[in-house]
């Protein structure tokens, strides 16, 4: 990564904690009343969500990223876990095998004619640490830092035509995504129906020149940088806007968001990711104030990559950046607990499983096939 980058994001996250600062102090005068027995630092409340119930429903399924907002002082740290394994090759709608692919697919930058090595399994996992905090009732600042371990399991075929398998290997790789900071701010909160607009930014922190060694189709094992999909993150400067909206009845409460993820610039390497665009909808219902269940559809599109990186080019699908993107709707079920009194109270654990319900890829690519996410919530 360049260091103009490195200092840009150092600077950025400066300017963010520079900004919040004269209303945090400016919070920590303005309490009275009957909070003013709670312990407050640097103007956060200590208060572990008041002394009423907290519901587990309180929040969106924890999959969905910058659903809530804060009140005023309050604080929260998080942390999630996310995995997500894919398999099965598709172009479009179609699944097709490795030897279909090893024996038409057209490798762009042939020699070879065709893809010779086709990856068959990848697994994701997603270190995610999450702060919130809201200077004031119509703004809650947040950060998310991320870091990524990938692994690829693939087939290589021998030379250079042929369905002949060579042999298998596998790659790792591991490093930090992008970084996210911005703000939530409220637009509209009645009690019962509430809507506040996404200001987020990625920062390109993500490690983009991710290495591995490879089995190449004439028996070599050359070490190179990896395909797009093996590297950690974009690696540029992204802008994530969203509309959040959340409702609540009774023992229901339901929500609805649309974010999307907007690439600004190539980033080092002379590439970026397509953008994104996802729209979620979800319902939830607390069958106890400490545990509730949820069920949300998610829709995302996702272009191709615009540009190349020129040390990524292996004959693999992966290598070709028309390989990437597509449509997909995904189902996740979740379970949300919200611990209600002494160490435990305001501590909230949720977990989301997603299955895909319609994936057309721009392929061939690997299809998801399951999204794990569990997380950790703590306010006060
Ligand atoms: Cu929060």
């Amino acid at each position: 990564m360049k260091t103009s980058r490195t200092w840009f994001a150092i600077l950025a996250v400066c300017a963010a904690v520079t900004i919040s600062l004269p209303t945090m102090v400016y919070a920590d005068g303005d309490h009275g009343g009957d909070d003013s027995d709670v312990p407050r630092y640097f103007g956060v409340k200590f208060t572990r969500g008041g002394l009423g119930k907290l519901n587990a429903a309180g929040h969106a399924p924890i999959g969905v990223m910058g659903d809530h907002m804060h009140g005023e002082g309050e604080l929260m740290l998080s942390y999630r876990y996310m995995f997500m394994d894919m398999g099965r090759n598709q172009i479009g709608r179609e699944e097709v095998s490795p030897d279909f692919i090893a024996a038409n697919v057209a490798n762009p930058n042939a020699p070879p004619a065709t893809f010779r090595v086709v990856p068959t399994d990848m697994n994701m996992e997603m270190h995610m640490f999450g702060a919130m905090y809201a200077p004031t009732n119509w703004l809650t600042l947040m950060a998310m830092g991320m870091y990524v371990r990938k692994e690829m399991d693939h087939i290589t075929f021998q030379g250079g035509a042929g369905t002949n398998r060579l042999g298998t290997f596998t790659t790792v790789t591991k490093g930090f995504a992008n970084t996210k900071i911005g703000g939530l701010i409220k637009l509209y909160n009645d009690g019962t129906h509430k809507i506040h607009f996404n200001a987020v930014v990625g920062l390109p922190t993500a490690d983009i020149e991710n290495e591995a060694r490879v089995l190449a189709p004439h028996n070599t094992a050359p070490t190179l940088r990896v395909p797009y999909a093996m590297q950690s993150g974009s690696g540029s400067f992204d802008l994530h806007p969203g509309l959040t909206y959340n409702g609540k009845y009774e023992d229901w409460t339901w929500g609805a968001q649309w974010t999307s993820e907007i690439r600004t610039e190539d980033n080092d390497e002379g590439y970026n990711f397509g953008d994104i665009h996802r729209v979620t909808a979800w319902g939830q219902y607390s069958w106890f104030p400490w545990m509730s269940s949820s069920l949300r559809l998610a829709f995302e599109t996702e272009g191709r990559i615009d540009g190349e990186d020129d040390q990524i080019r292996a004959p693999i699908q992966t290598a070709d950046p028309d390989n990437y993107g597509g449509e997909r709707v995904f189902i996740h079920g979740g379970l949300n607990f919200m611990g209600q009194s002494g160490a435990i109270r305001g501590q909230r654990l949720a977990l989301e499983i997603g299955a895909p319900m319609y994936e057309n890829l721009n392929g061939p690519q690997m299809t998801r096939e399951v999204i794990i996410t569990l997380g950790w919530q703590y306010a006060f």
